[in-house]
This record gives structure tokens, C-alpha cells and sequence, in this order.
């Protein structure tokens, strides 16, 4: 549905975002509705370009045939460095899109360029500012994963699929990878239990849906490309984006995404060996403690949570 035809209709309004790091840009513009009875409607579009890495797949012929033209910037005694242009191939492409659209004012905030701040969130604060945060939440929101879990879409790129709606879910590409570099492998596991909204709600009886998953997430980075035992980083984000339970499963030597901070990212190990302690009745550890982590000032609960935290002698 998304082709060069489309995306040379977006009409730049600015940037969102900009990261040398991650060699992306985020651009937020507008691109038409789609829909017949309205071609010239335009509706707000990001979207994001990431320069693709290199791959060791790719070393033999980079300097010998990829390699199309060099600029010498500068060299001194035994050290050069210049500036080059690769030649276009169809195997190793040069950009990954990234498309929300129509992109709502919540995908434009979590999109843009924001300073961060702690906020330490107690089992009170949860349930006055976040469980309404979350409930209020319509659930458009996560139409993407009822598609998936109904296999109208992603059907053909199901790793694995384990249908009981208590202790089932979906293992698949997420789509931060490019399906190619195994060295930014990005998994994501969707579980078909709905009444789980984020880390908050897991308890001892979530445990065969969480020991499954870290199983069989090795078993297939294993079968599929070779990754040995303790190459995958499994992860469960707080807060999340979508408040319909997942895990994050990412090749562990892939640093330095954002979504992988400390206090953001919680190890599934880590969250496994909290609920095994826990007694067998009572609320789990995860209701009971105070959750600490960053929040953008662009979040919905960035506000209210600060402001509680002023109150309550945080700061
Ligand atoms: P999150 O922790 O809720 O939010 O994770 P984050 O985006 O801030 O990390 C949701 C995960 O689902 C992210 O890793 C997304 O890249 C991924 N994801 C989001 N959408 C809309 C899709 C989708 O439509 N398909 C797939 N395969 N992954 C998605």
C-alpha cells in the first residue's frame, strides 16, 4: 500500500527528531488519505528513515564492487579518512521507513525530540494516576495487535504461536527490524491474554506464559539463525507505548536503543525471579513496589506524575 509513489506526495512540515546514533531522522508532514472519495486530503504522516547498518555478509565486496566513489577529507603519518558513495543494490538497502499514519497527537509527542525526568511511581500513585492513564486509553490504540493475534496481518512472518488465550501468544519480527541484520535482531512476543495491560498486572499465575516465551524465543533464535543460549536480550518496557501485554526479545549485542534504559527495560529473567518469590497468595511484588523510571515531558503521565511527586516530598 506504501510505495515511493506515496511517500513522494508527503508534505514536510518538521522535524520531529534527530539522532546521530541510530543515523535516523523523524519527520512529521502530512500524506494523503488514501481513500478514493478524497484524494487531495492530507492527514498528519511521520515518518522515520534509518541508514540500514552494515553487515559482515557484505565485507568482501564492500571496497571491491559496492564501493562507488571516494573524497579524501584528510591523512596524516598512517591515517586516512575519507568520505565514500555506495552503489545502489537491491540485496543491502540503504534506508529503513518507518510510517505512522494517520498519526495521531500521542504518536507525534512519543516521536519528538524530549528531555527526560525520574519519577518514582508507588502502588497509590498507580492506581489514582496511572491505571486511569491506561484505561482511558481507546482501543484503536492497539488495533495492530488485534490484527496479529486474528492473523489478518503479519500472518506469514508468525514465529511461533501458542493459541490458549490464558497462557498464549505470538512470537514475530517487530517492526524496529529490518528482517535481515541479525546483529539488530528485534523479536517481539504478543501475548493473547488481554486483561494484562503492562508489568504492573503480572503475577504467579503468568508464570508458564512467561517461562514459555524466554523457551521458546531461544529455541527459535536457535533453529532459525544460529543464535546460541544467552544471545537474546528479553525485556518487558514500563512504561510501554501499548498497554496490551508484550516482551521485547533483541539480540544482546545490539546497544544503545533508548527503549533499553534502566528503569524502562526490565529483564524477563529479572521479572520471572520477582514472581517466584512471591508468596502464593497477595498481590505480586510487582503491585506492591514503587517502580522507578524515566518519563519524556512529552508523555501523558509526565505531568501528573510530577506534580504528585512535588506533593508527596519526592523532590
Ligand atoms: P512498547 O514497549 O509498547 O513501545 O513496545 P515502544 O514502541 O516504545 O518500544 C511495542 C513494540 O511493538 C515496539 O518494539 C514496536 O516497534 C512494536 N510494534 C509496534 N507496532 C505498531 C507494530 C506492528 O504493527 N507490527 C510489529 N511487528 N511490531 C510493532
Amino acid at each position: 500500500k506504501y510505495d515511493l509513489a506515496v511517500l513522494r506526495q508527503f508534505r514536510f512540515e518538521r522535524v520531529l527528531n534527530e539522532d546521530p546514533i541510530t543515523h535516523a531522522l523523524t519527520l512529521l508532514g502530512t500524506l494523503p488519505t488514501g481513500s478514493a472519495s478524497a484524494a487531495d486530503e492530507h492527514v498528519p504522516a511521520i515518518v522515520r528513515i534509518e541508514k540500514t547498518a552494515l553487515t559482515a555478509s557484505q565485507a568482501e565486496r564492500l571496497l571491491s564492487s559496492s564501493l562507488r566513489d571516494t573524497k579524501l577529507i584528510e591523512g596524516t603519518d598512517i591515517y586516512t579518512w575519507l568520505s565514500g558513495w555506495l552503489n545502489a543494490s537491491e540485496d543491502r538497502p540503504d534506508v529503513k521507513i518507518n510510517i505512522v499514519h494517520p498519526a495521531t497527537e500521542i504518536h507525534i509527542r512519543k516521536y519528538s525530540r524530549q528531555e527526560f525526568s525520574i519519577v518514582h511511581e508507588t502502588p497509590a500513585l498507580y492506581e489514582s494516576i496511572v491505571k486511569p492513564y491506561i484505561s482511558a486509553f481507546p482501543p484503536s490504540r492497539t488495533q495492530w495487535v488485534e490484527n496479529i493475534l486474528s492473523g489478518a496481518s503479519e500472518a506469514d512472518k508468525i514465529l511461533f504461536r501458542d493459541p490458549s488465550p490464558s497462557a498464549g501468544y505470538v512470537l514475530l519480527p517487530d517492526m524496529k527490524w529490518d528482517l535481515t541484520t541479525l546483529s539488530s535482531l528485534y523479536l517481539v512476543a504478543i501475548a493473547f491474554n488481554r486483561d494484562i495491560r503492562s508489568l504492573r498486572d503480572l503475577n504467579k499465575s503468568h508464570l508458564p506464559m512467561l517461562t514459555s516465551i524466554r523457551r521458546e524465543a531461544a529455541r527459535v533464535a536457535k533453529e532459525r539463525w544460529g543464535l546460541d543460549h544467552g544471545s537474546l536480550r528479553m525485556f518487558i518496557h514500563y512504561q510501554p507505548s501499548y498497554y496490551h501485554f508484550h516482551v521485547h526479545v533483541v539480540n544482546v549485542n545490539y546497544h544503545g536503543l533508548p527503549g533499553m534504559s534502566a528503569g524502562q527495560a526490565h529483564l524477563l529473567d529479572d521479572v520471572i525471579s520477582m514472581i517466584e518469590c512471591d508468596p502464593d497468595d497477595g498481590p505480586s511484588i510487582l503491585q506492591r513496589m514503587t517502580l522507578t523510571y524515566a518519563l519524556g515531558e512529552q508523555h501523558g503521565l509526565y505531568e501528573p506524575l510530577k506534580a504528585a511527586q512535588r506533593e508527596l516530598g519526592f523532590y
